[in-house]
């Protein structure tokens, strides 16, 4: 007689994946967090790697639109600002390739991926700043879009990236406010300021609406991301909050938003908004934006110029731990 199936080390594999499964589940549906060290299903792991990475990406590359004006910001006190959350953004990066590679992966092969054009990093940081009312409208529009977006993060079901995220939104809430401040400066300046803030806010508007991804009905990620609770809500919902959050600020501001179909709708309290241009988002993400090329060859400059401290820095660790 053959031994009963169930002796048999597949069935035993099968069983403990299965209880491993309902463990996952029940942390996921208990609103509890999913550590490193945690067994979590394969495509949870891919899903992660693939948002974090992007995420990542997307503050390293968001470096360089406001970098810049690095030189040529107007006054000291300006260039310090800047500095300082160019910086930060850099910060950002470094805490979310961390969080990634709790997951297995690898800094400097994510790096290539982004390099090579097999990941991708925020459609917003493909458009030029043209004056310097642009880095305060980054600030206001791109930063008050990202935080919209992370803050419900700071909950999401993973441990290392919701953690990451409540220091990040802590500080995207000072590059937010710090870009308010500025045009709230150029706007009691001069008739040519006040125009190059309403010229600002004409072209990052759209794009700004578009950070928040695909409408939720071409959305392919959302219903799975959002069943293992890594997102919080849709892509819509998350754009219909910025929407409502930021019409009062720009009537303080004094500045029009460049949409004709712009209202509130009185019954819901909510604001109606014109179509987006799809097409528009999906060109730039597939790197035909105005400044795809620019932004990934300053990348992959930057990488390679830079490959000698990297080394360096290897070889000295593995001397210190006798790993020669
Ligand atoms: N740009 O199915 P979904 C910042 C892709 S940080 C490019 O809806 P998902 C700070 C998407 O990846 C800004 N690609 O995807 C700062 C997917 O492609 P895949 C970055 C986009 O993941 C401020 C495909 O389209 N923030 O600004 C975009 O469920 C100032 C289908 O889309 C984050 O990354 C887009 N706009 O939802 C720095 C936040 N939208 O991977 C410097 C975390 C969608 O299947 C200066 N990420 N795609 O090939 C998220 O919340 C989500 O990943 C979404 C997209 C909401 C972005």
């Amino acid at each position: 007689m053959p031994a009963p199936a169930l002796d048999s080390p597949t069935d035993a594999t099968v069983a403990d994946e299965r209880r491993l499964q309902e463990l996952f589940d029940a942390t996921i549906a208990a609103e509890h967090r999913i550590e490193p060290r945690d067994w979590m299903p394969e495509g949870y792991r891919r899903t992660l790697i693939r948002q974090i990475a992007q995420h990542a990406h997307s503050e390293i590359i968001g470096m360089q639109p406001e970098g810049d004006w690095l030189l040529a910001a107007p006054s000291l006190r300006r260039k310090a600002i800047l500095l300082a959350k160019v910086q930060d953004e850099a910060g950002h990066g470094m805490y979310l390739y961390s969080a990634a590679e709790t997951l297995g992966a690898d800094r400097a092969d994510l790096t290539d991926k982004l390099i090579e054009g097999r990941q991708k990093y925020s459609s917003i940081f493909n458009y030029p700043t043209l004056t310097f009312a642009d880095v305060g409208v980054i600030g206001w529009l791109v930063d008050g879009a990202a935080i919209c977006n992370q803050v419900p993060l700071c909950r999401s079901s993973y441990g290392p990236y919701a953690r990451a995220m409540i220091r990040v939104c802590k500080e995207e809430s000072f590059h937010q406010r710090q870009g308010y401040e500025l045009l709230m400066t150029m706007m009691r300046g001069s008739d040519e300021q006040r125009a190059m803030v309403q010229d600002a806010v004409d072209r990052w508007w759209w794009p700004s609406l578009m950070m928040f991804g695909p409408p939720d009905t071409d959305s392919p990620n959302s219903a799975q991301s959002t069943a293992w609770g890594i997102k919080r809500h849709s892509n819509d919902e998350l754009r219909q909050r910025f929407v409502d959050m930021t019409v009062p600020q720009a009537e303080f501001l004094g500045v029009t938003l460049p949409d004709p179909d712009l209202a509130l709708d009185a019954a819901t309290g909510r604001h109606r908004f014109g179509p987006l241009d799809w097409d528009e988002l999906k060109r730039v993400i597939s790197g035909q934006g105005p400044r795809n090329a620019e932004r990934i060859a300053r990348r992959r400059a930057a990488r390679d110029d830079n490959a000698w401290v990297t080394e360096a820095a290897t070889a000295y660790a593995a001397k210190r731990t006798g790993h020669v």
